[in-house]
């Protein structure tokens, strides 16, 4: 029996859909460029059967990854579920058998010691392999062409973790990547395991640390010497799992840590650095300038999931679920375990954007994202009363000069995250600038796409879907000579 009825999770237009989707040759407007070839890949959950707890995380639900493929000014789309063990096993039962966020604790015995992923997070290209990460598992292999899922990856049975994070991060110059995963050493373990992985797929160097307070560690920063393990806030333990509870709360009595790990080094060499609390989930930028090593990320002041609730009982506070984008500073030569940081734009902005990777290890000036132009109509008549709730624009971020500039995608429309797709030869920030929306209106998504560097001229193109897309979380660009493409 499937009855999504009590289901107050996702609803509306994120309620569950549950198809697979194919469209051979997309409907579009204005001028798809001809020069992207590629695809921009997406990744998002959705249940296939209802949560068993109806308070769970949205963040529990089942990996669902789609692609639009660009070739010769034509876009195809297709869409389908991540086969991990834990979705094959639900379809097996015909119900949902696994329990809370990441709280084994709460499944049914017949998934007793499963793999209980279902990555749900991030789709990434590396090493002429297409994976579906989510932090409590290892990557699924996923066919770029069909979409199918085609295995998992442990890097040639070197990778000697549970985990790999849904933010590796690539050396701009050398194609190396780092990777790493949390609660390497257990359930509610305090142990990270961080690994160099090279342009091959070669595991050529692994290390461990034990962490201040088990946490959420969701992204980190590369520089040409450094790696920056930023956490905070949220609190795990064994006895709060066997109590039954989804896997993180929130305690606003902790401090943020920041942990600098010189890039090769051992484990014990990390540094940390404290400062006061705020909710540190994504990275945007950084790089080591001398004994200096900077950072801009978009942190919020507070708990920014209102389903890990706060350990004090007291009640989620929206407004501290704001983030800004912010600049911190270490000095490695200080014997102060503190950093600087500043806010360097009065907009709130959504956490998750984009920078052109290309330059990822050098010093950058953009940043694209999402934010809320209040300037700007919502159409209430046709889009309903969605009003400073909604993403309807991308902006783009100029760090060195306090500049920005946007683009508005609609009086009905609202955004999931920016893909920033370089052009070939260009300079940082030269290419394009896209993203799915949600059409209130016609309760459909589109894929929106703007020049880069002419954001306020609005879209140049859109892919229409006759329908809602799949939810993402992550989407990525990928360029048609990284994967083999048919
Ligand atoms: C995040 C997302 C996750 C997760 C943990 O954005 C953190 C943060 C989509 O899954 O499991
Ligand atoms: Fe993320």
């Amino acid at each position: 029996m499937v009855d999504f009825s009590k289901m107050k999770a996702a609803q509306g237009f994120f309620a569950p859909q549950r198809y697979e989707a194919d469209i051979f040759d997309c409907e579009t407007s204005g001028s798809i460029p001809s020069e992207l070839d590629g695809a921009f890949m997406r990744l998002g959950g959705e249940w296939y059967y209802p949560p068993k707890f109806e308070d769970d995380a949205i963040l529990n639900s089942d990996g669902h990854v789609s692609s639009f493929r660009f070739k010769n000014g034509r876009v195809s789309y297709k869409s389908r579920f991540v086969r991990t063990p834990r979705f094959e096993a639900n379809l097996k039962a015909g119900a949902q058998q696994f329990g809370y966020y990441r709280n084994p604790f709460t499944d049914e015995p017949s998934v007793k010691g499963m793999d209980r992923t279902v990555a749900n997070t991030t789709p990434f290209a590396f090493a002429g392999r297409l994976m579906a990460l989510k932090e409590d598992g290892l990557p699924h292999l996923i066919d770029p062409n069909t979409l199918e899922t085609v295995g998992r990856e442990n890097w040639g049975g070197k990778y000697k973790g549970p985990h790999f994070t849904a933010h590796p991060k690539v050396d701009s110059d050398t194609g190396e990547m780092i990777a790493y995963g949390n609660e390497s050493n257990g359930l509610a373990g305090d142990e990270v395991y961080v690994a160099t992985i090279d342009k091959t797929g070669r595991l050529t160097h692994d290390t461990r640390f034990k962490v201040p307070y088990v946490s959420i560690m969701h992204d980190i920063a590369l520089t040409d010497k450094h790696i920056i393990f930023p956490f905070a806030g949220y609190v795990t333990s064994m006895e709060r799992l066997k109590a039954g509870k989804i896997h993180w709360g929130w305690d606003n009595s902790k401090e943020s840590y920041i942990g600098i790990l010189p890039r090769g080094a051992e484990g014990k060499d990390i540094r940390w650095f404290k400062g006061p609390l705020r909710c540190m989930m994504h990275t945007f930028h950084a790089r080591t300038v001398g004994n200096k090593v900077i950072m801009e990320a978009p942190f919020y002041d507070g708990n920014f999931f209102p389903f890990f609730h706060n350990v004090d009982n007291s009640p989620w506070a929206r407004d501290k679920a704001k983030g800004y984008l912010r600049r911190l500073t270490f000095d490695l030569n200080s014997k102060h375990d503190g950093w600087k940081e500043e806010i360097l734009f009065p907009t709130p902005i959504v956490d998750i954007g984009a920078i052109d990777r290309r330059y990822l290890t050098r010093d950058q000036r953009y940043v694209f994202t999402g934010f809320t132009d209040d300037t700007k109509p919502f159409n209430v008549a046709q889009g309903g009363n969605l009003r400073g709730r909604i993403t309807n624009s991308y902006g783009r971020f100029d760090v060195k000069s306090g500049q920005m500039v946007s683009m508005f995608a609609g009086e009905t429309h609202s955004l999931a995250e920016a893909c920033f797709v370089p052009r070939k030869g260009g300079d940082e920030g030269a290419g394009w600038v896209m993203g799915v929306a949600s059409n209130f209106a016609n309760m459909n998504s589109e894929l929106v796409i703007a020049d880069a560097e002419r954001l306020s001229e609005g879209p140049i193109a859109r892919v229409v879907l006759p329908f809602r897309a799949a939810p993402q979380v992550h989407g990525t660009w990928v360029g048609g000579n990284e994967l083999p493409f048919a």
